[in-house]
């Protein structure tokens, strides 16, 4: 017998991966929790059903989410990340020796204790000295906090369940206060293929475009969310990811990287016209 995963893109699209084992399944207080082993991605974990990271893919994601906006600013000393669970976001932080503190607020204690027991070549810094990690509401937590961070990255699920607050208008005017001077933000902020992301693409970007000095938005690909074509964002308050780039400076840092460069972050800029259309 044959095992299969599916992920239901839209009405008439699913995504589909052949299984070997379904190794963890758990429903934590906030959403539905499981791992499974597939043949071609590798670990695989879901949240409600829906695909986080593959153990093949999330270099592309993690790559995209934290090296853009280093190589923008590659000062950057305090990072805030809310979400991202599985470590894949801190791992790439704790690359760079020049960032003093991370502190990340995942809502789900369940994420990352799975990713610690399932997903250790992703959630290998997660205890990093380097970083504090707080269970905790990220919406409530970034409240208090005033001219503070000079990243945050907002590593979130789809605005729907635990993340919708992540989208809002106040979470982003929080964000933008704690912020220092030079502050960046990144986010997650699906794809433009399918009308229920695109949608979903177009209002959050136009809230942070109120907002934020500067906002863009900008592409990578990641063949197990859907339709494969995947947008993120950057916003900030005076710092433009083309003509502040300090390449030469990141370059500096020699790290490597499977699949940011520079030529990348210079490309993933260039949006298709049929996604300017819909912004
Ligand atoms: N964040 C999830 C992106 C959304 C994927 N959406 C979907 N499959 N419908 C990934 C967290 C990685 N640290």
């Amino acid at each position: 017998m044959e095992l299969w995963y599916t992920e239901q893109h839209t009405d008439n699209v699913k995504f589909s991966l052949k299984v070997k084992d379904h190794l963890f399944t758990g429903q934590s207080e906030f959403q539905k929790v499981d791992v499974l082993d597939t043949f071609e991605y590798g670990r695989l974990l879901t949240l409600d059903g829906l695909v986080m990271v593959t153990d093949k893919d999330e270099f592309i994601y993690h790559d995209m989410i934290v090296h853009v906006p280093m190589a923008v600013n590659p000062q950057i000393k305090k990072v805030l990340v809310i979400g991202g669970g599985d470590g894949g976001t801190v791992r790439e932080l704790m690359r760079y020796k020049s960032i003093e503190h991370v502190d990340m607020v995942e809502i789900d204690k369940m994420v990352c204790d799975v990713a610690r027991e399932f997903f250790p070549a992703i959630s290998c810094d997660l205890d990093n000295e380097r970083v504090s990690l707080y269970y905790e509401d990220g919406i409530k937590f970034i409240k208090s906090k005033k001219n503070e961070y000079d990243l945050i990255i907002v590593d979130s699920t789809d605005p729907i369940g635990p993340g919708e607050g992540l989208f809002s208008v106040e979470f982003y005017t929080d964000c933008f206060n704690a912020l220092t001077e030079n502050g960046i933000l990144t986010n997650q902020s699906e794809g433009a293929m399918y009308e229920t992301h695109a949608k979903e693409l177009v209002r959050s970007h136009n809230k942070i475009k109120n907002i934020f000095t500067i906002s863009k938005i900008y592409q990578g690909n990641i063949p197990t969310y859907p339709s494969g074509y995947w947008l993120f964002g950057f916003a900030s308050k005076k710092l433009d990811p083309i003509k502040d780039l300090q390449a030469d400076a990141w370059n500096a840092f020699n790290l490597k990287t499977k699949y940011y460069n520079t030529d990348l972050h210079v490309g993933a800029f260039a949006i298709p016209n049929f996604v300017k259309e819909t912004i």
